[in-house]
């Protein structure tokens, strides 16, 4: 029998409120997630982690605000506040959650020249972080996953997930999304066309 695991995507303080990229409601999911990991055999958790002048930051591009987009040699980049700068106390994670269980953190975002949403792939689509292996090693086929954002990160996950053949699980209510543009209906039905079970 294949095991399951609980994936925590990027539950840090930069987006949660009064970060720098905060996600409205953010903190609230944390009692949540900490029940699930009471209930998961094997917890993984990823942390956005971007050195200084990452080329998401808005701040990159002159003329350029936060939320707009530009366009990258691996395709278009929506540009962010500076956020989850390596090192700093917006990039740990929230003091509420429960991170000690975590097997395995990821981290991405860490190529000054590439974001990455995904925790199996860098924003190319072809750039691997090592996880699909990682699981699939471990012979963990079956993934729940939470966090922020719901149409950022943890969408590009569970869409990668499936790709790579895994069984995905997104739980709602221990989501919370940016919802920029209309986003996070978009990602919403690309994740249930996809076959990610929304919960
Ligand atoms: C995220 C924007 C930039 C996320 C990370 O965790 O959803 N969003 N970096
Ligand atoms: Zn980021």
């Amino acid at each position: 029998m294949a095991d399951k695991a609980l994936l925590v995507i990027d539950l840090q303080n930069d987006f949660c409120p009064g970060g720098a990229l905060a996600v409205t409601g953010g903190d609230e999911i944390v009692p949540v997630v900490n029940r699930l990991i009471e209930s998961f055999d094997h917890v993984i958790m990823t942390q956005d982690w971007h050195p200084p002048r990452h080329s998401s930051f808005a701040a990159e591009h002159a003329g350029k605000a936060p939320f707009e987009t530009v366009d990258m040699p691996y395709g278009e980049q929506t540009l962010w506040p500076d956020h989850c700068l390596q090192g700093s106390a917006g990039a740990a994670f929230h003091a509420g959650l429960d991170w000690t269980k975590a097997e395995l953190v990821v981290r991405k975002g860490f190529r000054r020249e590439i974001d990455s949403y995904s925790a199996f792939f860098e924003n190319d689509h072809e750039t691997p972080t090592g996880l699909a292996g990682y699981l699939r090693e471990r012979n963990i086929a079956d993934l729940t996953m939470v966090g922020l954002a719901t149409d950022f990160c943890v969408a590009y996950s569970a869409l990668d997930a499936v790709q790579e053949g895994f069984s995905v699980k997104v739980v709602m209510e221990a989501c919370r999304a940016i919802d920029l543009g209309g986003s996070l209906a978009a990602m919403t039905g690309m994740m249930k066309e996809a076959g990610v079970r929304l919960v």
